[in-house]
């Protein structure tokens, strides 16, 4: 098939039946790229000699030489089968997990997915990652199970054994789509029976079964089955691939068998009855060869018996004479084998085709898309379909019917930016001339060259008239200067453009063209919110009033990706992939795009990998820095999952997701974005603080008593004390902290408690819902109504039961109903309790009972108590940074017990209650005297006292500040009560390794402090998978260690998994005899923890305890003995 030409696409573009966009997925190296290869050599843009070993999709230096994907790039393809013309969108996709963002940000713009696995490897990690990302944006995927050369070259399976071994894989595929279909099935079910439980209730208990739904359901589409037709076997690197329908087709012909039963029996337990001359059932069972394995297997097999192994040449005209197939003499005596077989193959069983007509065949049309999918597309957050505004709804019709009308609405997704170098665009680009062109410009040039002979000609006789310093001459100097200076200009503004931003984007509804003006809708807007403030029928080119997250911005010019290369175009009709140029100023990362206001922004993206590995960042030359920042602008916008910050103690840091994903941000930031020499921190570990139960034996393992903890206790209220008078300080034996404010107006009693670890656990992992929690409680402490879908309120439900059957025992009783707030940033894993007597806040879960709310318990008793708002702004601030390295805390739960506030204006009413100005120079009563009437406190005559001591408060500063800084610091002293302690971050680790070089694995693993979790073996193969957890910190240079120590045989996945205590105590000092014996008097060797919080503590320039001269005196001794 030759290369499409650029119109042809364009016509294709216009039939949105014969679209197919889709995007590859695989774990990394399961030949993602090598099978884009082939496709991309069927159309002739690379030769199919090439194809394999271009990776023509890997455009980047960085991917040809590391040999991995790190961004996914598009290409559109024509393919044609019988009279049917197909537009390919196809989307090649990383496998590293650190670049699982670049996943996300494909399989949002397609409908379908090629989901290839290793025949040797078989499902891996990321496979399974990829088969849940796939099905959490309703994509239908097709397999292509890839290498199978490596089960006849390297594995040396016999046909037979080769069978066996794909079934496997076919299982383990399909029971990770079983998982992900039964458990959303189950959702469904679960969703109906409470919808009908409501209307049921009257007539009595009803009992249902879970398992019916799933009997019901046909799931058989769902699965994969090369019956199907929704599975291909391949090698892409020797260009074959094959269906089972190709054979079908080819012995229903030889054998005269109808070629549907031969499909339906191809693939199972069949065997072939040579003298019945029929198929037959039970192979397995009577020991004969499965019908895959005589007609397919045995074939292909033998080919690489006769060209690759044996190289017999007689046998090889045999099989080219059975096959029909004819190569180039060229090819059959090259000196690699590889190339004659490639050669036979590409012409025997095309891997294009085969791959190219699944996708056709079974791959959704855009026109096909799943109304389910469009809901889940837009409704964003905890705002359900059914509850957007009307016209936001109808919009509904105009995705399901993808319509390039002229009336209809555009509706665009973008799913990230990328930086093409200015000068590749294509309007920048210097294409070859046509004839007339040239001709058009060699006249050009002559005219040109014959008016500078005649000024010259006028110039030497102007010359030889005037002097030297002719006015004119000055004149015309000055004006040089003047063109000059635009000119310097004009080159630094190139300079500074050097990258431009290309939005990947799709087109949902109507036609997106050049020079268009749309809407912008940042992930915030708020559609219900834009349509009232706009005028009816309004459109982007109007002038408007200004409305929150909606901007407005001109379409400047979109492109066809081509893999490397962009072609201009004027128009994209819906239903196509593209490139957009001109949104950067808009756009971050990723936005939709829309000619009407009332289209919702659509669902953020599942991010599967959060970044953690966090670097400072610096210029090499301070002067640089302008540079820097603008290179680190421009990388945040270019990556989907990178993130930029500036520190409060002004570091520029850069967060990725992993060392792979590290080293290439800061590739592109000194080769791309910044263009300068910068130099980069240690990668930053991040920790956490907590506080554990006191521990009940020693380091020696002996029985401690109670006089440690007394000690810590002391510890803590010395510490205390240094800064502030221990008057307002108070620690009792059980770690309560009470603390009053230095205008003595306010105290608080804060005790902190170790949370459950399933607690913390379950926290950590609900942070989303935590965060829409407190979004529903803002709205309707403000009054607004919100509605909030069946969906969201039912996750909270069972969140809250969860935490309750979680938070079980005396110590916790009705904890869960007395809950405060969640911290840091209002969504974190630790809890602040109130524990107060007659403090009847509304209850954090009144979304789930709005009714009794207002009604019986009644709206007086659960008012919100002046300055509630500063206790949980202390609470946050305590978690966010805690007193070991000021680190987030994590598990810890604050109750706080005494809150006592007195009236601030009781002094100055008593000093201003003649003159009686003071309610006016405080400008209203009203916060006081709500203030007095919630009064606890005891007038004793020593209150007076202070009260009158503290007139001059206003020098201590506004109330609510006190107030939060007071509970800031009653926290950290709660916490330093108990037993403190470090969490690291864990890393999960996948390898893979073979038998030999376990032993080295374990080796490094073991040094790096990694745990092994479990090792088991390939089923078949010598390959052990062994899964591990290790420390982050001890994780750097970890890959590249295992890949050096095992020559390459085994290299790791790494992903965040979380966080865990660190046994050991960073404050510990030995106390007891046995302990000084056993880790002498320093005992700093072995305390990692201690190790870890004094990094950490130097880098953020904190005080850090260490002795830097150690034996001093001995030191003396010595020079006195000499
Ligand atoms: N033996 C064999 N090797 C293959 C085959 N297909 C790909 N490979 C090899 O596998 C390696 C990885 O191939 P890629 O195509 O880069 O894999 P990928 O899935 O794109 O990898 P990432 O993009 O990094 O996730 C390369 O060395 C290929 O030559 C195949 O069919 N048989
Ligand atoms: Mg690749």
């Amino acid at each position: 098939m030759g290369h499409p030409s650029l119109d042809r696409i364009i016509e294709l573009q216009k039939n949105p039946a014969n679209i197919r966009n889709l995007c590859i997925l695989a774990h990394v190296d399961h030949g993602k790229t090598t099978l884009a290869d082939c496709l991309v050599a069927s159309n002739g843009i690379i030769s199919s000699r090439q194809a394999g070993k271009l990776r023509y999709l890997d455009s980047r230096e960085d991917e040809q030489i590391r040999g991995i994907t790190m961004k996914s790039s598009a290409i559109s393809l024509h393919y044609q089968e019988g009279d049917k013309n197909f537009l390919l969108n196809l989307i090649d996709s990383p496998g590293h997990v650190d670049f699982s963002s670049e996943v996300s940000t494909a399989v949002r713009l397609c409908d379908g997915a090629i989901v290839v696995v290793d025949a040797v490897e078989g499902v891996c990690p990321q496979t399974q990652v990829v088969l849940r990302q796939a099905w959490l944006e309703n994509i239908r995927p097709v397999l292509v199970i890839n290498k199978i050369d490596r089960l006849i070259m390297e594995l040396k399976f016999t046909p037979q054994e080769a069978y066996a071994h794909l079934q496997k894989i076919m299982e383990q595929v399909n029971a990770v789509t079983g998982t992900l279909f039964t458990s959303s099935v189950m959702e469904e079910q679960a969703e109906k029976i409470k919808e009908d439980q409501g209307s049921e209730t009257q007539h009595g208990e009803q009992v249902y079964d879970w398992s019916a739904g799933l009997e019901e359901v046909d799931d058989s589409h769902i699965y994969f089955s090369p019956d199907q037709g929704n599975v291909v076997f391949a090698s892409a690197l020797d260009g074959w691939g094959f269906s089972i329908q190709h054979f079908a087709l080819m012995y229903s012909e030889r054998m005269g068998i109808n070629p549907e039963v031969l499909l339906k029996t191809l693939w199972g337990d069949f065997y072939l009855n040579a003298k019945a001359k029929k198929i037959m059932k039970g192979a397995q069972v009577k020991g004969k060869k499965p019908l895959f394995v005589q007609l397919v297997l045995d074939n292909i097999w033998s080919l690489y018996d006769a060209v690759v192994t044996r190289r017999d040449k007689e046998k090889v005209e045999k099989v080219l004479a059975s096959l029909d197939v004819k190569v180039m003499a060229r090819d059959s005596r090259h000196s690699d084998p590889k190339v004659l077989l490639s050669a036979i193959c590409s012409q025997w069983l095309p891997v294009s085709q085969a791959v190219l007509s699944m996708v056709c065949n079974k791959l959704p049309s855009p026109l096909h898309i799943a109304a389910e999918r469009v809901e889940k597309l837009m409704s964003v957050g905890v705002r359900r379909f059914d509850t957007l505004p009307e016209r936001t709804q109808e919009l509904k019709n105009a995705f399901l019917q993808c319509s390039s009308n002229e009336n209809a609405p555009v509706i665009v997704f973008v799913s990230k930016m990328f930086a093409v170098d200015t000068k590749a665009l294509p309007e920048n680009k210097q294409r070859p001339l046509t004839q007339e062109e040239i001709a058009q410009r060699r006249e050009l040039a002559r005219q040109r060259h014959a008016e500078r002979m005649a000024a010259e000609q006028i110039a030497t006789v102007g010359q030889q008239n005037h002097s030297v310093n002719n006015p004119v001459d000055i004149q015309a100097r000055g004006q040089y200067k003047d063109e000059m200076e635009p000119q310097v200009l004009k080159e630094s503004k190139a300079e500074e453009q050097i990258e431009t931003f290309i939005a990947f984007a799709r087109v949902y509804s109507g036609v997106v063209k050049k020079g268009q003006r749309i809407f912008i809708l940042a992930p915030k807007y708020d559609p219900a919110q834009g349509l009232s403030m706009l005028p009816e029928q309004c459109s982007p080119s109007d002038s408007l009033p200004e409305v929150p997250h909606l901007s407005c911005c001109f379409i400047e010019n979109i492109y066809l990706l081509m893999g490397r290369e962009l072609e201009e175009l004027e128009e994209v009709p819906s239903g196509n992939v593209l490139g957009i140029k001109g949104l950067e100023d808009v756009i971050l990362k990723s936005a939709t795009i829309s000619t009407t206001p009332a289209c919702p922004p659509f669902t953020p993206l599942n991010f599967e990998a959060s970044p953690i590995v966090r670097v400072a960042i610096e210029p090499k030359h301070p002067s640089e820095m302008p540079k820097l920042v603008r290179g680190m602008r421009l990388l945040n916008q270019a990556d989907p999952c990178a993130e930029v910050l500036i520190q409060e103690t002004g570091e520029h840091v850069l967060v990725t997701a992993g060392e792979v994903h590290l080293q290439r941000c800061l590739d592109d930031l000194k080769d791309r974005f910044a263009k300068i020499e910068i130099s980069a921190s240690e990668p930053i570990i991040p920790f956490r603080e907590t506080v554990v139960r006191p521990p009940k034996v020693d380091m020696v393992n002996e029985d401690l008593g109670k006089q440690q903890k007394v000690a810590v206790i002391h510890q803590v209220k010395e510490e205390g004390s240094h800064g502030r008078s221990s008057e307002t300080l108070h620690v009792d034996s059980s770690g309560l902290v009470t603390l009053t404010t230095p205008n003595k107006l306010a105290t608080v009693s804060v005790r902190a408690i170790p949370l459950p670890q399933e607690v913390t656990c379950l926290l950590e992992n609900s942070s989303a819902l935590i965060r829409t929690l407190e979004q529903v409680n803002m709205s309707l402490r403000e009054g607004r109504n919100l509605d909030i879908s069946v969906k969201t309120l039912e996750a909270i439900a069972e969140f809250k039961a969860q935490l309750e059957s979680m938070l079980q025992g005396r110590k916790w009783r009705n904890a869960v109903e007395q809950i405060w707030a969640f911290g840091p940033r209002r969504c974190g894993p630790n809890i602040l309790l109130n524990k107060l007597e007659g403090y009847h806040r509304p209850s954090l879960w009144q979304c789930l009972c709005r009714e009794d709310t207002s009604g019986k318990d009644g709206a007086q008793a659960k008012m919100i108590r002046e300055f509630d708002n500063s206790i949980v702004s202390g609470f946050q601030l305590a978690t966010l940074s805690g007193p070991m390295c000021e680190e987030p805390l994590m598990g810890v739960c604050f109750s706080i017990e005494r809150w006592d506030l007195q009236s601030s204006n009781s002094p100055h009413q008593n000093a201003f209650e003649e003159s009686g100005t003071f309610q006016e120079a405080l400008g209203g009563s009203k916060a006081p005297e709500s203030i007095n009437s919630l009064e606890v406190t005891s007038t004793e005559p020593s209150q007076a006292k202070r009260c009158q001591e503290a007139t001059p408060a206003d020098c201590y500063g506004p109330v609510s500040g006190q107030l939060i800084a007071a509970m800031k610091e009653a926290c950290r002293h709660a916490f330093q009560a108990q037993p403190q302690r470090l969490m690291a971050a864990m890393y999960t680790c996948e390898i893979m390794a073979t038998a030999e070089v376990l032993g080295r694995v374990y080796g490094v693993l073991g040094k790096r402090e990694g745990r092994i979790l479990h090792e088991e073996m390939k089923e078949g193969t010598e390959i052990f998978i062994v899964k591990a957890v290790l420390p982050v910190a001890e994780s750097f240079g970890f890959a590249d260690e295992i890949r050096k120590r095992t020559s390459g045989l085994a290299s790791p996945q790494m992903v965040f998994s979380h966080w865990e205590v660190i046994s050991s105590d960073p404050y510990w000092v030995p106390t007891t005899e046995e302990e000084y014996l056993h880790f002498g008097e320093k005992a700093d060797s072995t305390n990692q923890a201690l190790k870890y919080m004094n990094a950490v503590r130097r880098r953020k320039g904190l005080y850090v305890e260490e002795k830097i001269v150690e034996h001093a005196e001995k030191q003396r001794t010595l020079s006195k003995n000499k």
